[in-house]
């Protein structure tokens, strides 16, 4: 735990070109829009609004970095996505999401690991299914099975058991890991919290996330200064990871 409590707000990243030069490891947590990503970042790190959750779709626009380490080492990056799978996400938000999140997840080579947001009641749907199918083989999955406190538990271990199979099938064995787990009622954190340090331990002993000093993105936000472009209101949501994002097609713009 000592890791995530070091957690601060790094960046916001609205287009590609942004993305931080180099760098140690990064985790990124996504999932369908309004599976809980941002809330289980918050109660990951014991921080009440580090990442912004909303009751709307769609309320991460796009990708938030948060570093970890002692200041000023940054040794890792816990980076929150945009939600994919909002069905009235217009056309030019979901090329928004491939462009960006999509190109990310896709190519982002200090990406370590995901951590996936199912929420319980749905477990895996088709668009988490084409997610899987989608980020690279080799990548670590930690599976966070959210909001939790809305099943009992038996259909809690009924949902984690069919969850663990299906991901069996789709996954290198011994590759990902599936975890009850609860914002509000605090189900699951220590379990979550042991399984992220654990990527960046691995990432660092692997040489990948020696302490860097903390690298600005490119052309913003070298200090963090740019918190206020995370404000977004909300008001539109991502769609799916339908194809592998096609080359040329601009980012976001970013929001005021
Ligand atoms: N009951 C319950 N509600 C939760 C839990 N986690 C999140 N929520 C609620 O679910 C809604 C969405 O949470 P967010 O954390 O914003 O979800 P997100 O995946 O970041 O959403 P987008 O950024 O829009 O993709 C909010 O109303 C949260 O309060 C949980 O563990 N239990
Ligand atoms: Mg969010």
């Amino acid at each position: 735990m000592a890791l995530l409590t070091t957690v601060r707000f790094h960046t916001t990243v609205a287009q590609q070109q942004q993305l931080p030069r180099g760098g140690p490891a990064e985790v990124a947590f996504i999932g369908r829009s309004n599976a809980g990503k941002s809330s289980a970042i918050n109660a990951i790190c014991q921080r009440r609004r580090l990442a912004f959750s909303s009751r709307t779709p769609g309320r991460t626009q796009a990708l938030n970095f948060f570093a970890l380490g002692k200041e000023p080492d940054t040794v890792g990056f816990l980076v929150d996505t945009p939600g994919y799978g909002y069905a009235a996400a217009p056309g030019a938000i979901r090329h928004g999401w491939d462009a960006l999140a999509g190109r990310y997840l896709r190519s982002r080579a200090q990406l370590r690991a995901v951590v996936m947001m199912l929420d319980i009641r749905r477990g895996i749907t088709d668009l988490d299914r084409q997610m899987l199918a989608w980020i690279p083989p080799g990548m670590r999955v930690i599976a966070l099975l959210t909001k939790a406190d809305k099943l009992g538990r038996v259909q809690q271990s009924a949902v984690r058991r069919a969850v663990r199979d299906e991901l069996a099938k789709l996954r290198d064995a011994g590759s990902f890991e599936v975890v009850l787990f609860s914002s509000t009622d605090r189900i699951g954190l220590d379990e979550a919290r042991t399984a992220i340090e654990a990527l960046f331990a691995n990432a660092n002993a692997d040489g990948d996330g020696a302490p860097h000093a903390d690298a600005g993105a490119d052309g913003s936000d070298a200090d963090g200064s740019g918190s206020g472009s995370r404000a977004a209101d909300g008001s539109a949501g991502q769609d799916a990871p339908a194809a592998p994002p096609p080359a040329g097609i601009p980012g976001p713009k970013r929001r005021a």
